[in-house]
This record gives C-alpha cells, sequence and structure tokens, in this order.
C-alpha cells in the first residue's frame, strides 16, 4: 500500500542540567541542637523526598548522583538532627542523593572505616552512584554553600568544626565529613578495614591519598562552619591501641587491605522515607 502507519513518537524532554552554583543557596543556616525536632514533621516537611531517603531535582538534571554514607550504632537522637537540617540542605544543593545509615550489628568494637566500605559496596548496588559523601551522624554544617559533592581531589567538607574553634587540629585532619568520587576510592583501595575502636582511621584515609599523588581539597573557613552533637565516648569504641601502628604502615597495607579485601554480611535493609538502614555483621576484630 501507498500508506504507512505514521510514526507518533513522544519524546522525553531531556531535562538541563542544574547551574554549577545552584540558585536556591543562602550560606549561613541556623541549627540549634537544644530545640527538639519530630521525624513526624521531618517527613512532612520533605515531601519530595522519595522513600529511602532519596531525592533528585524535578527541573534539571543533577551534576552528580552522590551516596551519602553514615557509619552507625545507636545514635537514633542524633540521627534525627542530621535529617532534620540535612535533607532541606541537600535538597537546595539540587544533588541527586540517595541517604544510606550503615548500623553496625550487635555490641563487638565498632568499626567506623569498615562500616563506610560497606556503604559505598552496598549503595552502588542499588544505583549508579558517582560520589560519595562519608559523614559521622552527629554532624551538621551551617552553610549550605558547604556542597556535598566530589570535586577534582578527595574533599575534606568538615574543615571548621566547632569543637575545633572553627578550624582543623592538624593540617593533615581528615575526619568528620569528607567525599570522594568513585574514581578516588578505587585509586585508593577504599578505607580500611582493620580499625577497631576509636582513632586513626582516618589518618590512615588521609596517607592513602597522599600516597596515590592527590590532595585534598577544603572549603574555606567560613564555609566550611559545622557543629557537632556534644555527646559521651560510645560504649565498645575506646581508642584503639594499634592505631599508631597501623598508621605507620599504611602505605604497605593499603594495597591489600581494603574495598578488595571487605567482607561482610548484610542482616537487614529497612527503607524508612527519609533513610536506608543496612545492618551489618562487621565480624570481630582479627
Ligand atoms: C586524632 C586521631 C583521629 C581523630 C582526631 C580528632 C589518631 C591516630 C594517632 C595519632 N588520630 O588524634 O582519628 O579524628 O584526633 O579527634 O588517634
Amino acid at each position: 500500500s501507498t500508506y504507512s502507519t505514521p510514526l507518533t513518537t513522544t519524546i522525553a524532554k531531556e531535562l538541563p542540567d542544574c547551574p554549577e552554583s545552584s540558585p536556591l543557596l543562602r550560606g549561613p543556616v541556623t541549627v540549634n541542637f537544644n530545640v527538639q525536632v519530630n521525624i513526624t514533621e521531618d517527613i512532612k516537611a520533605n515531601p519530595h523526598v522519595t522513600e529511602g531517603g532519596h531525592y533528585k531535582p524535578s527541573d534539571c538534571k543533577a551534576l552528580q548522583k552522590v551516596a551519602i554514607i553514615i557509619p552507625f550504632r545507636n545514635r537514633d537522637s542524633h540521627l534525627k538532627y542530621w535529617l532534620h537540617y540535612m535533607h532541606p540542605i541537600l535538597q537546595k544543593q539540587q544533588l541527586d542523593y540517595g541517604v544510606y545509615i550503615i548500623n553496625q550489628d550487635g555490641d563487638n568494637t565498632f568499626n567506623r572505616a569498615k562500616l563506610m566500605n560497606i556503604g559505598y559496596a552496598e549503595s552502588l548496588k542499588e544505583y549508579d552512584y558517582d560520589c560519595f559523601v562519608f559523614s559521622d551522624v552527629d554532624i551538621v554544617i551551617t552553610n549550605d554553600r558547604n556542597l556535598y559533592r566530589c570535586y577534582n581531589q578527595p574533599r575534606h567538607i568538615s574543615a571548621a568544626m566547632d569543637k575545633f574553634g572553627f578550624g582543623l587540629p592538624y593540617a593533615q585532619y581528615f575526619g568528620g565529613v569528607s567525599a570522594l568520587s568513585k574514581e578516588h576510592f578505587r585509586k585508593i583501595n577504599g578505607f580500611p578495614n582493620k580499625y577497631w575502636g576509636w582513632g586513626g582511621e582516618d589518618d590512615d584515609i588521609y596517607n592513602r591519598i597522599v600516597a596515590k599523588g592527590m590532595s585534598i581539597s577544603r572549603p574555606d573557613t567560613v564555609t566550611g562552619k559545622c557543629q557537632m552533637i556534644k555527646h559521651n565516648r560510645d560504649e565498645k569504641n575506646d581508642a584503639n591501641p594499634k592505631r599508631f601502628d597501623l598508621i605507620s604502615k599504611t602505605r604497605e597495607s593499603m594495597e591489600k587491605d581494603g574495598i578488595n579485601s571487605l567482607s561482610y554480611k548484610v542482616v537487614k535493609t529497612e527503607k524508612f522515607p527519609l533513610y536506608v538502614k543496612i545492618t551489618v555483621d562487621v565480624g570481630i576484630p582479627s
């Protein structure tokens, strides 16, 4: 026949890229941990955050896909503040993000860096993230221009914490909140799995970064202001006596201890409106 079926094509409108600098940012954010927050109210206040703590801008294509990874155990009282203050900021930053709470099961010694490795591995099973922000549960930023995204070099986000007089305790400090791209993370073989208890794992990560010829990027000390919730040292997180020895050997140990040697078991995955909670068995100190 001479007739052919007319083609009806639905062209999905491609969103324009989000701007380099979000027009929604305002600068300083007021944070007060003495004012109670309520999770039910926060769920209502963030209607565009979807089940499991995901968000992406609806009017532009986010420049980065960011997994926010929080090592955790028994800190629900801190988590509610983190969610309350951080979700609105992250949306204003126009990020395509998801929030992963990596909960250490049981009550053996805590292993922060291993939990962060697990967060990296588990988040990638869910979505094609290209940037990973690792954050303590008790730290929030107080300037929305301090972006939870990746840069050319590994980023130290918590560059001006209140407890260190809004500066760094020492020039090499890399604790608190940091951001590494997938490429950065792979280059350093992820984080060490062998730091059980408090201290040194962040210094090991710093050593790994430097060993691979990278440097640390930071916001200025005004943009980098953060607040930490005051609390007592957790049980089963005593200072690790092995940390001095471990950080003196990063260059040798990093090739065999990291994402390439990571082993763990997922005990439970729970999706909540503002976050995913993945409970994991990290094993015991070896
Ligand atoms: C350092 C810790 C860090 C910690 C900062 C800030 C060590 C390694 C032996 C020197 N490093 O002293 O892990 O983040 O203090 O509290 O303990």
